[in-house]
């Protein structure tokens, strides 16, 4: 396997429902490295930006709103094959296929008011990463778990 860097973004319903530490905890257990993370209210440049494959969709201005209606937590994750993973972590787009287990089938009921974007190839994390991150603000760290296991 291959260590990629994905990246992902904990839409505002995760702070207004006081469920960040739950999700950022489900995100460590499974053994992602966080090596970017910021607070951050975005713009709605920044989020069109960053939709911009669904511009012209029905659900392109609801999602706009919905992610700019207050802060999200954008983070940058490390690890084997960390793209795919972390889709599998979130389950799928429409909530009704959405299994429970997974951040998406756990947290919501509705599609566009789903608690977790995450890339969806190493080429979109590419973007994406650069978009909302500086290279200076992303800091590799040794695990501390390595010398025990
Ligand atoms: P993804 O988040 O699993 O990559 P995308 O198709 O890229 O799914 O859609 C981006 C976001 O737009 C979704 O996470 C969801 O919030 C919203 N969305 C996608 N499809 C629909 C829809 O059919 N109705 C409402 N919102 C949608
Ligand atoms: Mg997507």
């Amino acid at each position: 396997m291959a260590i990629e860097r994905t990246f992902t973004m904990l839409k505002p319903g995760v702070l207004a429902r006081r469920i960040a530490g739950e999700i950022i905890s489900r995100i460590e257990r499974k053994g992602f490295d966080i090596i970017g993370m910021k607070l951050m209210q975005i713009t709605p440049e920044l989020a069109r930006q960053h939709y911009k494959e669904h511009e012209g969709k029905a659900f392109f201005d609801e999602l706009i709103s919905y992610i700019t209606s207050g802060p999200v937590i954008a983070m940058v994750l490390e690890g084997d094959c960390a793209v795919k993973m972390l889709r599998l972590l979130c389950g799928s787009t429409k909530a009704e296929e959405a299994y429970p287990g997974t951040l998406r089938g756990d947290y919501a009921m509705h599609t566009g008011l789903n608690i977790i974007h995450a890339s969806d190839s190493v080429e979109s994390a590419q973007r994406e990463i650069h978009l909302f991150f500086r290279p200076d603000e992303l800091i590799g760290w040794k695990d501390g778990n390595n010398d025990w296991i």
